[in-house]
């Protein structure tokens, strides 16, 4: 077995030679990736700023309460929780603070773009709660608002309303969404895990003033460590505090705290909100190549996208998800294969890829290069070796 260090330098290549489209993957910076490997990591830090059960966290509370001071500021937000060790620990912690076991909640089918920890019969959230779920038209493959509308009709014991979504290609009407969950009784609920960096940059609405709480991860758009994130009205504040700890978690990831409060001094930058309005420019320009190519053999869902993100149908090619998948990861290209809606496959096959620009534009791909890759793509499904243009591809972004 190669050492550790050996392990790490070999990923480090792996990263930087091959061109990266998972749409949930990003780099970070330099100062995010030194604050995670500090000797925060050896504290104990159980409660939150002034308020711990250990001695010696002084310059812990000073990070964690600049975090949270940060994530405020940048979502304009009442109260932030900077603790939750993931995207997924944060909706269980929304849905401890917000509902009992029992509850019935309205969310998006994970099979048409949701979540796991949106109901999945298989995850914490399924197991403790009674999840009914809308999804998309047949016809627009967005959101079907009829049928959200219909379901909450049919279910007037719906508590919570859960929006946000893994694996769709638009915008996201939170407002809109809040307004009929509200009619109905409900509260809302937003997980923006993959939006969020676009959310902070204004290049998505943002469901801040209408939802109860918004979670998120903290690696996606964003760009910071893996971790996760609530904001929140002060009205569930102490909630959602005691939710996270000691509801479902002990000793918050202090060294993981200091990446988040470093992520968000860089979302704060000016070069922030370029940096995501070029995201969703490469997106479009990944959905506009695609089509151009062949819209048969790669059909765009939804026929482009609004933001980091490209679903797409790959039927046509004569491969299903996994085929293509793997050949391209053999080329040095990684995407994810990805259920899409009404699929007829099973979900270790599906009929559909999911790409994504966050980690490309983080290293500097504009509109052109991401035409480049998805022709690249096209000529290794057509059984072309593209293995060596894919790493000159990134030595060109270097
Ligand atoms: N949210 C998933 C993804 O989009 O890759 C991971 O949980």
């Amino acid at each position: 077995m190669p050492t550790i260090q050996e392990l790490i330098a070999r990923e480090r290549q792996r990263q930087t030679h091959s061109i990266n489209l998972i749409a949930s993957e990003n780099f970070v910076s330099e100062a995010i990736l030194n604050a995670m490997g500090t000797v925060f990591t050896n504290k104990y830090a159980e409660g939150y700023p002034g308020k711990r059960w250990y001695g010696g966290c002084e310059f812990t509370d000073m990070v964690e309460q600049h975090a949270i001071d940060l994530a405020r500021q940048l979502f304009k937000a009442e109260h932030a929780n900077v603790q939750p060790h993931s995207g997924t620990q944060s909706n269980l912690a929304a849905y401890m603070a917000l509902i009992k076991p029992g509850d019935k909640v309205l969310a998006f089918k994970l099979e048409h773009g949701g979540h796991l920890s949106h109901g999945a019969a298989f995850n914490a959230s399924g197991k403790f709660y009674k999840f009914v779920h809308y999804g998309v038209s047949r016809e627009t493959g967005r959101i079907d608002e009829d049928e959200y509308t219909r379901l909450l009709k049919e279910n007037p014991d719906v508590k919570l309303v859960v929006t946000g979504a893994s694996s769709y290609p638009r915008a996201i009407d939170f407002k809109r969404l809040a307004a009929i969950a509200r009619e109905h009784g409900a509260m809302f609920m937003a997980d923006i895990a993959h939006i969020s960096g676009l959310v902070a940059a204004g290049e998505h609405q943002s469901p801040v003033d209408v939802a109860d709480v918004v979670t998120m991860s903290t690696h996606k758009t964003i760009r910071g460590p893996r971790g996760g994130m609530i904001v929140c009205s002060s009205k569930f504040a102490s909630k959602i505090d005691r939710a996270v700890f000691p509801g479902g978690q002990g000793g918050p990831l202090v060294h993981v705290i200091a990446a988040k409060a470093a992520m968000l001094e860089e979302a704060l930058r000016p070069d922030f909100k370029q940096y995501q309005r070029q995201v969703v420019a490469n997106a479009k320009a990944m959905a506009k190549a695609f089509t151009e190519i062949n819209p048969k053999r790669y059909r765009v869902l939804t026929g482009g996208t609004d933001n980091h993100m490209v679903m797409v149908d790959i039927t046509g090619t004569g491969k299903n998800g996994i085929e293509i998948e793997n050949l391209l990861g053999e080329q040095k290209i990684y995407v994810n294969k990805n259920f899409i809606p009404y699929d007829p496959l099973p979900v270790t096959q599906t009929s559909g890829i999911r790409v994504g620009s966050p980690l490309l534009t983080t290293l500097g791909a504009t509109e052109q290069h991401f035409t480049q890759v998805v022709q690249l793509i096209d000529r290794a499904v057509s059984g072309e070796n593209v293995a060596t243009q894919a790493q000159s591809f990134m030595e060109s972004l270097a």
